[in-house]
């Protein structure tokens, strides 16, 4: 067939444009699109509702790719395997309870899944502020990671939510936000953010688990993002936590839309 090049840029800007109009009212949006993002927006798309995921870098995973040491293999603990095992993950027994699994594998999968589930991925889109009604967030402010890089002077573009969904990893980039905005105001002991403490992985993992939850009205930590909220410990490269850390703040949103 005869190529025209004025059709290959109309299809790539009407199919984009369409996605991102699509994307305009949402019921969950997702910022970051690491491990416990990506869990968090396949389960979410799975269960039927409008989700998308915005990630400042070209490509998604976050820190899974590099496994430890960009050694790419992930481990992960027994309680966290059910989620490879449903996902398709293949994952290798170590040694008790210890099991680990190829990290692109793993990236790539969750990934897909997720995408296929209805999950809207918008990579290079970075959130740099929230949208707010009193005493609610609703919404994110989003521009392209390529002005944020280049520190142009660009307005943005906004998109609606019913729930927003912290998942920026070590950063807590939402929740930085919201406590410049609102001094105070977070459901962490302190109304502060906590900041992260030093890598101890049992610990980590379990709060990992206890911290994902609503901070502010309309704002969930998930991932690494909620213990950098909470003042939990780092981990490091085992990953059953960020799994399970998705699994519970999809769990979490979903009872709250449903009530
Ligand atoms: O850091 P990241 O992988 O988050 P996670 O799901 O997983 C943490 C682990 O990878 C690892 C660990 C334990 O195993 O400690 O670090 O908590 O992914 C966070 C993603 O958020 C993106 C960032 O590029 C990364 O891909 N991100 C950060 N800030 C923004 C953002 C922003 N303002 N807008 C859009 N994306």
């Amino acid at each position: 067939m005869a190529l025209d090049e004025r059709i290959i840029t109309r299809a790539i800007m009407d199919r984009y444009i369409a996605k991102l109009k699509e994307a305009i009212d949402l019921d969950v949006a997702i910022v970051g699109a690491g491990p416990s993002g990506l869990v968090a927006g396949m389960l979410l798309a799975e269960a039927g509702k409008k989700v998308a995921l915005f990630e400042r870098k070209l490509s998604v995973g976050g820190g899974m790719w590099g496994g430890g040491m960009l050694f790419n293999e992930i481990v992960v603990q027994e309680e966290a395997k059910t989620i490879l095992d449903q996902v398709g993950i293949r994952a290798q027994h170590y040694t008790d309870g210890y099991y680990t699994a190829d990290a692109v594998e793993s990236v790539s999968t969750l990934t897909s899944r997720s995408v296929k589930a209805g999950a809207r991925i918008f990579n290079c889109v970075s959130v740099e502020d929230v949208m707010m009604r009193p005493e609610r967030i609703m919404g994110l402010v989003l521009n392209w990671s390529a002005v944020e890089m280049a520190g142009l002077h660009v307005d943005p573009l906004a998109v609606r939510c019913q729930v927003v969904v912290d998942a920026t990893g070590h950063d807590t980039e939402v929740v930085k936000v919201v406590e410049r905005k609102v001094p105070g105001s977070l459901s962490t002991p302190s109304g502060k953010r906590a900041g992260e403490r030093s890598m101890w992985a049992e610990e980590a993992e379990r709060l990992t688990l206890e911290n994902t939850c609503q901070v502010y009205p309309g704002l969930y930590v998930a991932g690494m993002a909620a213990n950098a909220t909470f003042g939990g410990p780092r981990m490091g490269p085992i990953f059953g936590g960020m799994l399970l850390s998705g699994q519970k703040v999809a769990r979490l949103i979903l009872e709250q839309l449903q009530s």
